[in-house]
């Protein structure tokens, strides 16, 4: 049987920003008890979900995304939390996330970059606009949602989260009953651009 990899990647978020905004989802917790919530190791930006692939080609991706790392002349870049959202929309929503503000478009440059190296493996482009954020939440059911989650989550300021991103990760995903667990395969640095 081909041993098949469930795998994305993604911009990790600083370990400090990550614990501060699990603390405002231990709060949030307490008023939607039913949504899944994500712990604060899981909180990141995707870049691109590759879903499962074969072991050799994931070796590939890992390859091509070094060389394409290798090439590019991205230097790190500032990110920071900007406001709350869902997916599809606040009125129904099925995912919770905090948005993403600073240079995000480095960030969209990066994207072009990860598209470019996946598909050299054969992975297929995301075809739908890329959306930056960090998911929160998941919701299964609109019932879970109670109308105080949106008031809190809308009126809540964070204050200033922002950090420097100096790379990018290449992460496994495993789906346990407790969540997903997420293991980096392969970091990617960007390049300090040369100062003429
Ligand atoms: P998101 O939560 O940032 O929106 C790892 O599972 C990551 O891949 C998740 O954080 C999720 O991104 C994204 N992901 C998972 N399943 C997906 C799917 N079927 N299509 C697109 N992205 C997916």
């Amino acid at each position: 049987m081909v041993e098949v990899v469930r795998c994305f990647i993604c911009v990790e978020l600083e370990e400090k920003i990550r614990k501060k905004i699990s603390r405002w989802i231990d709060e949030l917790k307490i008023l939607a008890p039913r949504l899944k919530w994500v712990s604060w190791e899981g909180l990141h930006i995707t870049l691109k979900f590759c879903g499962e692939i074969s072991l050799s080609k994931v070796i590939k991706l890992e390859n091509a995304l070094q060389d394409a790392f290798a090439r590019e002349t991205i230097g790190p870049f500032d990110l920071e939390i900007a406001g709350v959202g869902a997916f599809p929309g606040l009125r129904e929503p099925r995912v919770l996330w905090l948005g993403i503000g600073g240079e995000e478009d480095q960030l969209v440059r990066i994207v072009e970059v990860v598209e470019g190296a996946a598909e050299v493996v054969g992975l297929e482009r995301e075809h739908r606009p890329f959306h930056p954020h960090v998911t929160i939440a998941r919701v299964k059911s609109p019932s879970d949602v109670p109308v105080d989650l949106i008031r809190t989550i809308s009126d809540h300021d964070l204050g200033q989260l922002s950090w420097k991103v100096n790379g990018v990760t290449l992460m496994k995903s495993e789906l346990k009953r407790t969540g997903s667990i997420y293991t980096p395969i392969a970091k990617y640095h960007l390049n300090q651009p040369e100062v003429s």
